[in-house]
């Protein structure tokens, strides 16, 4: 087999990037290792920076995103009992957040990539491998129910997530991995209960941090800190209530309502950037090179950009064989990256408690969220990082 671009992951990154190079002619195949119905059904991000609605719409598959996503004008913050809207269009002058789904996303996506001629995602591949990034003929060699694959490409987009392949392709010594783990992790659920309140909770409070967000109507995503060694199995629902409840407790706050728990899961927080975001003729995006906290609700968000990047260095090379665009790729790249680390890294050591518990640290915390409330200029600053950067910063 061979095509122009192939790309290892039906994730964000890898099938827009997809979808991106198709409406510029360019052909790519997608190798995904799990089903269909999987990454369709995959509960993860719910934040849409503006950036990333205008480039799906623009990309022609933002027709449900516009009717089903639901746009959020602000969010609070609980601090130790008390209560504090970031007004962010007010503070922005603009630009807010959209509430949808990833994987309402991905479907929209796929969607768009099977409805076309040479659309190909090749789901359920297993032992993908990338072979000879380095030289101008790379490819991907893969497996599925019909024995093994092999794909030759001019390029390969490592869009794999952290746990992939392709970035153990680059060697040691072409690339530099900078990492920081968190003591704590979240424990997230999906509810069949009443939205709690029109927009985003986030609490902090001295068993830690808790957020309220929501995926409709009647299904709520909720998340509390816990310890990384957390055993699901350890928290009944009553536990799980009265965890949550504690947390969000509050003179004239609105508090989740008890239902049924669809799902739960316990998500390890941990910072991570590979620089360069290339090695030859194989580039990473998304997750594969650089993880966020989710605090700041960055992930998805980076995964669109790099990818918006990646298909316009492409189409330039196609286009004129000017290769500067391709080399600019991970500089152009990291800014952003390292930008969103900052900043969520910073809305991480706002929000959760320390642990080991510092006195010193919790005393900082507090301070800042005075600041929050004190000065419009940091008000001001929160938001602008929150809805995300134009293009052009
Ligand atoms: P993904 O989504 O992980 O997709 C990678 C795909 O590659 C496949 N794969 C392979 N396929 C073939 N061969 C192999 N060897 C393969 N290895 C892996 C995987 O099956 C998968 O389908 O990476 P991508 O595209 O870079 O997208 C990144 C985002 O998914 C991620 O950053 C976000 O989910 C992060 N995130 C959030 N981001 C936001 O922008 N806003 C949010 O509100 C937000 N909330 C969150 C989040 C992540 C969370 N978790 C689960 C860590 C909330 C949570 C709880
Ligand atoms: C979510 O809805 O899953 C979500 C929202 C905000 C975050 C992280 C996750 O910061």
């Amino acid at each position: 087999m061979r095509t122009q671009v192939g790309i290892i992951g039906a994730g964000p990154a890898g099938l827009l990037l997809s979808h991106l190079l198709h409406l510029e002619g360019i052909e790519s195949v997608v190798i995904e290792q799990r089903s269909r119905a999987t990454v369709e059904s995959t509960i993860r991000a719910g934040v849409l920076e503006q950036g990333t609605v205008d480039i799906l719409c623009e990309a022609g598959v933002g027709e449900r995103l516009r009717r089903e996503g639901v746009v959020h004008h602000g969010f609070e913050i609980r601090f130790n009992g008390e209560r504090h809207r970031v007004p962010l269009s007010e503070l922005t002058g603009g630009p807010a957040i959209t509430l949808y789904a990833q994987h309402e996303v991905l479907k929209d996506l796929i969607a768009a990539r099977t409805a076309a001629a040479n659309g190909q995602i090749c789901f359920e591949a297993k032992g993908s491998r990338v072979f000879a990034p380095e030289t101008a003929r790379p490819g991907i060699e893969f497996q599925t129910t019909a024995g093994s694959q092999r794909l030759e490409c001019d390029f390969i987009a490592g869009c794999d997530g952290y746990h992939g392949v392709s970035r153990a392709a680059i060697p040691a010594t072409s690339c530099r991995e900078f990492h920081r783990d968190y003591p704590y992790a979240w424990f997230g659920l999906l509810t069949a209960t009443p939205r709690v309140a029109e927009e985003l909770i986030y609490c902090h409070h001295e068993h830690g941090f808790a957020l309220v967000s929501t995926r409709s109507p009647g299904i709520q995503r909720l998340y509390f800190q816990c310890s990384p060694n957390t055993r699901i199995e350890d928290w009944s629902d009553d536990r799980v209530w009265d965890e949550l409840h504690s947390r969000l407790a509050i003179d004239g706050g609105a508090a989740p309502a008890i239902g049924p728990i669809l799902q739960r899961d316990v998500v390890g927080l941990r910072s991570f950037v590979c620089e360069p975001m290339q090695y030859g003729r194989l580039y990473l995006a998304g997750d594969a090179a650089h993880i966020v906290p989710p605090t700041g609700a960055k992930g998805m968000n980076l995964a669109i950009a790099d990818v918006r990047i990646l298909a316009r260095a492409l189409t330039e090379f196609y286009r004129s064989g000017d290769q500067r665009w391709l080399d600019a790729y991970s500089s152009d790249c990291l800014r952003r990256v390292w930008r969103a680390q900052r900043f969520s890294a910073w809305m991480t050591a706002l929000l959760h408690r320390p642990d080991p518990f510092d006195a010193f640290q919790a005393r900082l915390q507090h301070a800042e969220f005075n600041a929050l409330k004190a000065s419009v200029e940091a008000a001001r600053v929160l938001a602008q990082n929150y809805v995300g950067w134009s293009w052009e910063q």
